[in-house]
């Protein structure tokens, strides 16, 4: 069953269900930041119009942005991009070319007129902190818990008790 909370504002979109285990870091993050999300699978190439139907819609449904992972040709990231002005963020899914460097390329590599922002081979956590960013724009209480995550993140460094010997904590 996919992954699905109310009024998500956050379409995660990928190419097939073996992509799950890498998208799924991307939902895992946005509800640590209690952003609602979907999770679909949905082929460029398998169901191009069921796609479309999914992207034209999703303004309406109160999404704002949208992350799409691919591996291969990968051209899921761009044919969502093509459908929309709500902004696209890439993931590229590990493949046996290069751990992925073929979705990679294909990703990054979008020609003008319509972008897509690429994150590192199986970033999806990446991908939902750049979505959250995006949404904390216009929403100071995700802003805060953003810069929450980012402390803890911090402390967690400076208190590892392989760095407190330095004696540079604060
Ligand atoms: C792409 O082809 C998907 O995004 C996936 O990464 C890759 C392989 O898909 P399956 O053959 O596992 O369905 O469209």
């Amino acid at each position: 069953m996919a992954a699905e909370t109310q009024a998500a504002r956050v379409g995660i979109v990928c190419g097939s269900r073996s992509d799950f285990p890498i998208m799924e870091k991307a939902v895992e993050m946005l509800g640590r930041l209690e952003v609602p999300c979907e999770l679909r699978a949905i082929s460029a190439h398998r169901a191009p119009d069921l796609l479309s139907r999914f992207v034209g819609g999703a303004d309406e449904r109160g999404i704002r942005v949208f992350i799409a992972g691919a591996g291969g040709a990968a051209h899921l990231p761009g044919v969502v991009a093509a459908k929309t002005i709500l902004p696209v963020i890439g993931v590229p899914i590990p493949t046996q070319v290069n751990g992925g460097l073929d979705s990679l390329l294909s990703i990054v590599q979008m020609p003008k007129g319509i972008p897509v922002a690429t994150v590192a081979i199986g970033g999806a956590e990446n991908a939902a902190l750049l979505a959250a960013e995006i949404l904390a724009l216009s929403d100071p209480a995700l802003r805060t818990r953003l810069q929450a995550f980012r402390d803890a993140q911090t402390r967690a460094i400076e208190e590892d008790e392989w760095n407190t010997d330095l004696g540079l904590t604060k």
